[in-house]
């Protein structure tokens, strides 16, 4: 087989670049690890910044979105049984949108089948050939059928556990990380939102997030040691968790119910560099992942994929090499300042087991400082609702 680009990966990197390239008659064929199934079946990202927004119109996978999304002009941030509001309309003309990456992911699988897209699951043993040729190559299994698919460029879209990032030789990348010292348990639960914004919640007892995937399904998340297994959390138990941390004006409301599901993310920044080597780029969680606090994972992973779309895009329409040869620099720069954001962010609202009283004083001064600071706000608001790519 023959194709322009090969993808790696059938998570929304992926299929948004494959969706992207289609629409400027740019062939790729999308090579999938799991069932469509088993990546729908991921509970994850829940808020899209503008720009994701907009690339997501770009595709022409906005019409459900545009219907169904929730656009949010801010956000409560709560610590010692209180909470303010930072108010992005007012101080970025701008806001969010809240819909769940499993949707996104839904939308864009449907509008690739509906434009007859290839993607092939359940690959495995997958192989880059001569990435640093013109000429690379990609060879996989399906089954015990082994097949092969030369083409122009790889896109790595697969993920921080897939075989892209390991593509590029050790001596040639970099790896920086940062492994925080515990995780997120979240829960789906069929019941309304606690508040029609998010909730962002700082307490002695650790974080809380309230958020939500619509008027009657909330997804919440509290800060629990690395060592939990939601086994170990019954949902009576997550409930009076984080009645506890968050303020007593909506613990009090608070709408409890049966969770659909439960799971602990483990939570680190990961930057490598560079994000290309030859003929294969690195889009998403194959190249960075960042801690979920400041719901930049899917928006970073974004940025990237409109980069490496307009680099291909350049190369195809204008024969220019232009773009791919910036891709790598121009993608880091905005990766940087989302890792950067997540962990500010990370460490303003967790408690750390290491941390001394001290430590949560300074935690403390800077809510407080972020509460009466307008420009304090603005630099927060300006980076949750995403920096321009
Ligand atoms: P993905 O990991 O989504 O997709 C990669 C795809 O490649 C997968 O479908 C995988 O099966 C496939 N693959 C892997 N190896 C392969 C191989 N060898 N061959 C073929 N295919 C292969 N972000 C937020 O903003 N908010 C959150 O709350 C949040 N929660 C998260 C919870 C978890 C448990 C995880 C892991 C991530 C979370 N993220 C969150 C980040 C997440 O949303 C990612 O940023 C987003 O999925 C990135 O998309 P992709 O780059 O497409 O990677
Ligand atoms: C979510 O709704 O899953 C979500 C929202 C905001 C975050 C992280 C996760 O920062």
């Amino acid at each position: 087989m023959k194709t322009q680009t090969v993808i790696i990966g059938g998570g929304p990197s992926g299929l948004l670049l494959s969706q992207l390239l289609h629409t400027r008659g740019i062939d790729s064929i999308v090579l999938e690890r799991k069932t469509k199934d088993y990546v729908l079946g991921r509970i994850r990202a829940g808020v899209l910044e503008r720009g994701l927004v907009s690339l997501l119109r770009e595709a022409g996978v906005a019409d459900r979105l545009d219907k169904e999304g929730m656009p949010h002009d801010g956000t409560l941030i709560s610590y010692n049984d209180t909470a303010f509001r930072v108010d992005f309309a007012k101080l970025t003309n701008s806001h969010v949108v809240v819909y769940g990456q499993t949707e996104v992911t839904r939308d864009l699988y449907a509008a690739r089948e509906k434009a007859g897209g290839q993607i092939e699951f359940n690959v495995e043993d997958v192989v880059i050939h001569d990435a640093e040729s013109d000429a690379p190559y990609v060879t996989y299994r399906v089954g015990d059928d082994a097949r092969r698919i030369d083409c122009d460029f790889v896109a790595g879209c697969d993920g921080f556990h897939g075989v892209s990032r390991q593509t590029i030789p050790a001596d040639k990348r970099q790896e920086f990380e940062k492994i925080y010292p515990f995780g997120w348990l979240g829960i789906l639960s069929k019941t309304p939102p606690v508040d029609h914004e998010l909730i962002y919640a700082n307490s002695p007892r650790g974080f809380a997030l309230c958020s939500m995937r619509n008027e009657n399904l909330s997804r919440y998340y509290v800060q629990c040691p690395l060592t939990d297994k939601p086994e170990d959390w019954s949902d009576e138990a997550f409930w009076a968790e984080l009645k506890r941390r968050i303020p007593s004006e909506y613990a009090d409301k608070l709408v409890t119910g049966p969770s659909i599901e439960k799971s602990i993310a483990p939570l680190r920044s990961f930057v490598t560099e560079p994000m290309r080597w030859g003929r294969l780029f690195l889009c998403g969680d194959a190249a960075h992942i960042v801690p979920p606090t400041g719901a930049k994972g899917l928006n970073t992973a974004a940025s990237d994929v409109h980069y490496l779309y307009n680099a291909l895009r350049d190369f195809y329409e204008n024969n220019s090499q232009a773009g791919i040869d910036a891709y790598s620099e121009k993608a880091l720069a905005r990766v940087w300042k989302a890792e950067r954001f997540s962990w500010w962010f990370s460490s303003l609202m967790h408690r750390y087991p290491d941390q001394t009283e001290f430590d949560q004083k300074m935690q403390v001064a800077e809510l407080e400082f972020l509460r009466a600071s307008p420009a304090a706000q603005q630099a927060m608001a300006e980076n949750y609702v995403g920096l321009p790519y």
